[in-house]
């Protein structure tokens, strides 16, 4: 049935896998499968380390909520910024990587080509209505042959994906619930950041976006 074939080509959602560039790939949906255990292995992280906003080392406060899951946490005071393993709210060690972040980082990693990634630290983001993430890299890791795997759940955002200069031109990748994304290799080092939230709601996560950024810091 060549027209019955072509309406369900027509109406499918066309989301599949996307290489931005040399390095950098967005597996759709690649979360969803393990939804259950990531959102439960959360609970248990935010419960011993509640979110907080990071001020930064020229004193603004930011406007995502962080914390960390795992051996090394990302901290940022007026000192600057450093992976540690004592969460300065609590002055105990961040809580433990679960078993589901690991696989999932692992998995989406050697998907990606990435094989054998062990990520020491989860940093968690959470943004609400009107919260950004400034164009910035990511270079506070210990070794940047790492890659870094993002998941993105909650409500969409559209993220800026730049060059290896502050000043290149972005391109805005929309990035919905359950979707994982590999930065690795040539894309490791490119300015990333996140446009201001529209309101919105999630069935699950509510009015807000968490993004889970697994890394090799040490
Ligand atoms: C591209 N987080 O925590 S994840 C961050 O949605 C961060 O919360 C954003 O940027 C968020 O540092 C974006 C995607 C991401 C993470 C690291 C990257 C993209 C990257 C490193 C290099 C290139
Ligand atoms: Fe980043």
């Amino acid at each position: 049935m060549i027209t019955a074939d072509l309406f369900a080509a027509a109406l499918a959602p066309v989301r599949q896998d996307e290489s931005l560039c040399e390095g950098a790939m967005v597996l759709r949906g690649f979360a969803l499968a393990s939804e259950a255990a990531l959102l439960q292995a959360l609970d248990v992280i935010v419960a011993q380390a509640p979110f907080r906003h990071l001020v930064t080392p020229g004193g603004f406060r930011m406007s995502v909520a962080m914390t960390n899951a795992g051996p090394l946490g990302w901290v940022s005071d007026r000192r600057g910024y450093r992976y540690d393993p004592i969460d300065p709210d609590s002055g105990k060690p961040w809580p433990s990587m679960p078993a589901a972040f690991l696989r999932l980082a692992a998995e989406a990693a050697a998907y990606a080509g990435f094989a054998g990634f062990v990520p020491d630290a989860c940093l968690i983001n959470r943004y609400e209505a009107g919260t950004r993430l400034s164009l910035h890299q990511d270079r506070d890791e210990h070794d940047l042959g790492q890659p870094i795997v993002s998941v993105s759940l909650g409500i969409p955002a559209v993220f800026l994906f730049g060059g290896l200069q502050r000043s290149d031109r972005a391109q805005r990748v929309p990035l919905a619930h359950g979707d994982v994304v590999v930065w690795g290799g040539p894309a490791r080092l490119r300015y990333h950041g996140v446009l201001p939230l529209k309101p919105n709601h999630h069935d699950v996560l509510g009015d807000c976006r968490i993004n889970l950024t697994f890394r090799r810091a040490s």
